[in-house]
């Protein structure tokens, strides 16, 4: 493969890797449902992409729900590691690889890494005092913790803090205070949206202190090379599985031409380990930083915070089993701008799905197809000179790709789907005002241009739906008599119109409405 030729074409995207410290709830569902929505729109664009998600495993939050559980830390990261492998695949996330980092290559990808720090002169011995969270994984300075009145000290995130001492290895973050603040302006998008990239900058300005990286008081982890009396700090270890996944230490490795990323998902509570550590622990090893990294925000049930002590903790199998996969994927992203925090709530699910997809999109399809079915025995009738409503219509139909491919280039999700439901709204508005069941009878011609622009801005619309609801699009293109296994559901092909004199099947429809289950 022309290494060059095919790294230009290629989108490297991933998501942060879960602990799989418990089953996944519904904001590792949202990350994985965003970041599938960002690849599969890359690769209906024409890119070759490569697509990495996974379980990070290691660590004290492991260990202590192990104990908790009276099991061993691999056998809970096996048994809930799997259970995030189902949730991918129930929820139709399309990733090349699942990544565990308690594979064995994964252990010499980060070894090699350490090695390579090492060499460069980054890495000593010391001893290290001061605040750990377990709960988020990270050291906090003292003046980043608070004490509560409840007597317990927490970090900025809320989570309690403990106290360590012990000897430990260090990474000389301080040495890379003024290349990160370079990076971030030469490549003014390494960090999105535009807050988190002020909040990171601020942090750095504030001044870097050295991080410790490795511990002595349990084994649970990648062994640091030469001293196995030390595991490494689980987040030097979580964050080199984004290398690892595409072949990392073995740079002659088929897949090693995707990196540097594009782009990391991640959620807005880790975006210092992504945009501060990560870049510096690469220059460090000499090896070229990620692209950018993209915080979303915190998804929140009826406005509160998810946790097991409240009992609102959702369970994303459930939530596709009560509205369908599709659906849920929809409302997720279509509700929530992407990169700020959102809320969900069961009526607001409802009306999405009634609203948008039953009523607005469902209805258009059904009606104009089965008018073709009844009156053209499902064949698409050919049109006559276009009005200027259905240059119109038209026009913007043709819009919608430029908008979406600035939109999500930038990981505006929501702008995305906002700029196909402005064509499904306006062509509703054209169906009614076109009114083509009144045609059949006093302008037959009519009645052919206005079924034959209405299929194709159907069409057009499916095309560019598919990211988000993969199954009811494929639905709605099979309905539309386009043949899926050949490019003609790709973006390349809302360029041409649909074809005229195609035999449609019947058309079944594709977005029923939810209906609340009664009691009797
Ligand atoms: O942070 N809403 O794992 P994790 C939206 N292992 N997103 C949420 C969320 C919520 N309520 N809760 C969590 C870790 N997330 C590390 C990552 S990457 C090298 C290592 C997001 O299981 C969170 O922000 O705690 C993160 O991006 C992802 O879910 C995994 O969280």
């Amino acid at each position: 493969k022309p290494a060059a030729a095919t790294a230009r074409n290629s989108y490297y995207i991933t998501t942060a890797i879960a602990y799989p410290n418990g089953t996944p709830h519904i904001g590792h569902a949202y990350e994985a449902i965003a970041t599938d929505a960002l690849a599969r729109f890359q690769r209906l664009d024409g890119k070759d992409v490569f697509f990495l998600t996974g379980t990070d495993e290691h660590g004290l939050k492991m260990i202590q729900t192990a104990q908790n559980e009276g099991m061993s830390p691999a056998d809970l990261a096996t048994r809930n590691a799997s259970r995030f492998k189902e949730m991918d695949e129930r929820l139709n996330v399309s990733f090349d690889r699942f990544i565990r980092t308690s594979e064995p290559a994964h252990h010499r990808s980060v070894q090699t890494v350490w090695n390579r720090m090492q060499q460069a002169g980054d890495i000593y011995i010391d001893a290290y005092s001061g605040w750990y969270s377990v709960r988020d994984e990270a050291y906090y300075a003292e003046d980043e913790t608070t004490l509560g009145e409840d007597n317990v000290r927490r970090g900025p995130q809320g989570t309690p803090v403990e106290w360590v001492e012990e000897k430990s290895y260090f990474f000389k973050l301080s040495a890379y205070q003024d290349k990160l603040l370079a990076l971030y302006n030469d490549q003014p998008d390494f960090i999105g949206p535009d807050s988190r990239r002020n909040e990171v900058m601020s942090f750095v300005k504030g001044g870097l202190k050295d991080l410790s990286i490795s511990r002595t008081t349990f084994d649970w982890g990648v062994k640091v090379p030469n001293d196995p009396e030390h595991v490494m700090y689980v987040w030097v270890d979580a964050l080199t599985n984004y290398i690892t996944g595409v072949g990392f230490p073995d740079e002659s490795a088929e897949n090693w031409h995707y990196w540097p990323a594009d782009v990391h998902i991640i959620g807005k509570d880790i975006i210092r380990f992504h945009a501060v550590y990560w870049p510096a622990f690469l220059m460090s090893a000499g090896i070229p930083v990620q692209k950018r990294v993209y915080a979303h925000g915190f998804l929140f049930n009826r406005g509160e915070k998810m946790s097991k002590s409240v009992g609102n903790v959702v369970d994303p199998f459930n939530l596709a089993d009560q509205y369908g996969v599709d659906q849920m994927r929809y409302f997720f992203l279509r509700e929530v701008p992407f990169g700020q925090d959102g809320s969900y709530n069961h009526e607001a699910i409802v009306a999405r799905i009634n609203a948008d997809l039953a009523n607005d999109l469902g209805n258009l399809a059904q009606r104009s197809l089965s008018m073709i079915a009844k009156q053209y025995g499902g064949v698409l009738p050919e049109p006559g000179a276009f009005s200027d409503n259905d240059q119109a219509i038209l026009t913007q139909a043709d819009g919608m790709i430029g908008l979406a491919r600035t939109a999500m280039g930038t990981q505006q999700i929501h702008h995305w789907l906002n700029a196909v439901w402005a064509v499904v709204a306006e062509a509703n508005r054209y169906f009614a005002g076109e009114a083509p069941w009144a045609l059949a009878k006093t302008d037959p011609a009519r009645q052919r241009t206005v079924l034959y622009v209405t299929a194709e801005v159907v069409r057009q619309i499916a095309i560019l739906a598919q990211p988000a609801m993969p199954e009811a699009s494929a639905k709605l293109l099979d309905i539309l008599g386009i043949p899926d296994g050949n490019t003609s559901r790709d973006f390349a092909a809302l360029g041409a119109r649909i074809t005229s004199g195609t035999v449609l099947p019947a058309p079944a429809p594709v977005f029923p409405r939810y209906i609340e289950p009664t009691d009797a």
